[in-house]
């Protein structure tokens, strides 16, 4: 529930100022995560598989798309997961990201802490609509090359970000050392055999190691289905508290009579039929006469962002620093308005407004 003082707060936050637009590619998705590593292996869970200074390694991984793969059970280790897995070096497998990064594949590393047991370590990382996945590991230490991880995990559903996801993390077999116990001895495996579920020895292959939980802070998404998506995006940020987000409005398809008002509606709630929306005939901003779709709910704040004379309309949102904002989400959509009295409504952004 909003309470009446968050309420007033999420009007607050809509300072809406006109801002020169900015050269950023436009994009409709972004969030920010926590990801917190929960180990659950100890003496307790496995009296017979629990060595002396157990440990895991820190955390490395990537956000990326699906133009790239870090691992993958049954594939072949890399470099860097090798590495990972028998010493818990993160250098080669940083490198290795960073050369998806270049290719355009990778958003960013991802680091963690390293956890010596019983403890617990956290990363926080961004995602996009460019790189949705999440692939991120770390070492059972000591161990000849066993691991635990997820890959090419996909947050972004097609309602929105994933709010919160836990996921079981069972122990892996990097397939690149041939040693069979915790402490055995190096023996390097050529050629490398397959990245496998151990499923003997000391682990079984069902019994978890502990979780990762992905925490969604803050994040922006884009929605609808029939109003051009271009006429309504963010060109930077996600709605961190003290944080700035730029938008931009555009009439992509030049149909609205110039110069056009454009105004922006606020609302708590979606349309019940997020992530679609009502149509509604004449309010299209493709063309005049065609249907439009409204996005939003009742709507706290209406307020114009700017005049429509050919280039993009900008804006910027401030989010003020208040803890009743948490978890907000605040659903914005746009309308120009033109001297003919035609209405285009523009697709829509959700905000979830975090820390
Ligand atoms: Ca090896």
């Amino acid at each position: 529930m909003l309470t009446t003082f968050g309420f007033r707060s999420a009007a607050a936050l809509l300072l809406v100022t006109a801002v020169t637009p900015s050269l950023a590619s436009a994009n409709g998705a972004d969030a920010l995560y926590d990801v917190h590593f929960t180990p659950t292996w100890s003496f307790a869970t496995h009296p017979t598989a629990f060595p002396p200074f157990a440990h895991f390694s820190p955390l490395i991984g990537a956000t990326h798309n699906a133009g790239v793969q870090f691992w993958t059970p049954g594939g072949v280790s890399s470099p860097g997961i090798e590495v990972m897995a028998e010493s818990g070096g993160t250098f080669q497998l940083d490198s290795e990201v960073m050369q998806a990064i270049t290719a355009g594949n990778a958003g960013e590393v991802i680091n963690g802490g390293a956890i010596f047991l019983p403890g617990t370590a956290m990363g926080t990382f961004r995602v996009t609509d460019e790189f949705p996945l999440v692939s991120l590991v770390t070492m059972i230490a000591p161990s000849p090359d066993w691991f635990v991880g997820v890959h090419d995990l996909n947050l972004l559903s097609p309602t929105g970000w994933v709010d919160n996801l836990v996921v079981d993390l069972f122990a892996y077999d990097a397939g690149t050392d041939s040693g069979a116990t915790f402490t055995s001895n190096d023996i390097n495996t050529l050629p490398k055999q397959h990245i496998s579920l151990i499923t003997g020895g000391p682990f079984t292959g069902m019994d978890s190691l502990g979780t990762f939980t992905f925490v969604r802070r803050a994040s922006t998404f884009r929605y609808g289905s029939v109003n051009p998506a271009e006429s309504f995006v963010v060109t930077s940020g996600v709605p961190q508290m003290g944080t700035t987000v730029e938008f931009e409005f555009k009439d992509p398809s030049g149909t609205m009579l110039q110069p056009s008002k454009v105004f922006l509606s606020a609302a708590i709630t979606a349309d019940p039929l997020y992530p679609s929306g009502t149509i509604v005939p004449f309010y299209g901003l493709t063309a005049p006469g065609t249907p439009g779709e409204i996005l939003v709910g009742p709507t706290f704040l209406t307020r114009r962002a700017g005049m429509w004379k050919g280039n993009p309309v900008g804006f910027t949102l401030q989010v003020p620093v208040d803890p009743t904002l948490e978890g907000v989400p605040i659903y914005l959509q746009g309308f120009f308005y033109d001297a003919t009295h035609r209405v285009g409504l523009t697709s829509a952004i959700k905000l979830v407004i975090g820390a």
